[in-house]
């Protein structure tokens, strides 16, 4: 098995340097939460690097690693590499760097849409990816805070801004996200 600073090599030569920066981010962040809601440090900070690992991979070719793989993807996920890039980089970081650990494995496939029932160590990626040091939109500020007090809530906001961030350009809402919005909802109350 590669060690970290081996895949990180590696992955830095799959995107350019912004994404390079905003992964780096997402560990360090990941890094915080973890020890903060005692989740496993080391697979949060391998999760964290392997996130967006196919992000920069054509549609094409996200589209022909998922259809060779044993996993499935519903239309609306295969048809959009802003969906599709967590189960493509879930499936590359099994093949190119033989990761086994399915919690791992989980985390980077839904850091982008959530699911119903996250895992802590899927909160802490799906929250990290948003409140990394690099991140600068309206409201992060408030979600860094949350993220700091409540784990459930913070999750909840993330889902919530990216709703809201859907609905005002008119793009379409993956269903799960809906669901595992309102999943952490219920955890909230
Ligand atoms: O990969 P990142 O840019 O770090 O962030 P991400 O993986 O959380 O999100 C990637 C993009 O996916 C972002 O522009 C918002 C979009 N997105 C997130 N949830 C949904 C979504 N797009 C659609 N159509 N539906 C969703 O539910
Ligand atoms: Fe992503
Ligand atoms: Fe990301
Ligand atoms: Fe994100």
């Amino acid at each position: 098995m590669l060690s970290f600073d081996e895949i990180e090599h590696r992955v830095s030569q799959w995107m350019g340097k912004k994404r390079f920066k905003h992964t780096l981010g997402v560990v360090e962040s990941a890094t915080q939460l973890a020890k903060l809601y005692n989740v496993d440090v080391e697979k949060a900070r391998l999760a964290a690097l392997l996130h967006d690992c196919a992000k920069e991979m054509p549609l094409k070719d996200m589209q022909a690693l998922v259809e060779a793989s044993k996993y499935e993807a519903d239309d609306e996920l295969l048809a959009n590499g802003n969906l599709l890039h967590g189960l493509a980089g879930m499936i590359r970081a099994e093949k190119e760097f033989s990761i086994t650990d399915l919690e791992v494995l989980e985390a980077i496939r839904v850091h982008t849409t959530g699911k119903v029932h996250m895992s802590k160590l899927d909160k802490v990626i799906f929250l990290a990816d948003y409140i990394e040091p690099n991140r600068d939109f309206p409201g992060v500020d408030e979600l860094r805070r949350l993220a700091e007090q409540d784990l459930d809530k913070a999750v909840l906001l993330g889902f919530d801004n990216t709703i809201n961030h859907l609905i005002k350009q008119h793009l379409s809402i993956y269903p799960l996200t809906i669901l595992g919005r309102n999943d952490v909802l219920q955890s909230c109350k």
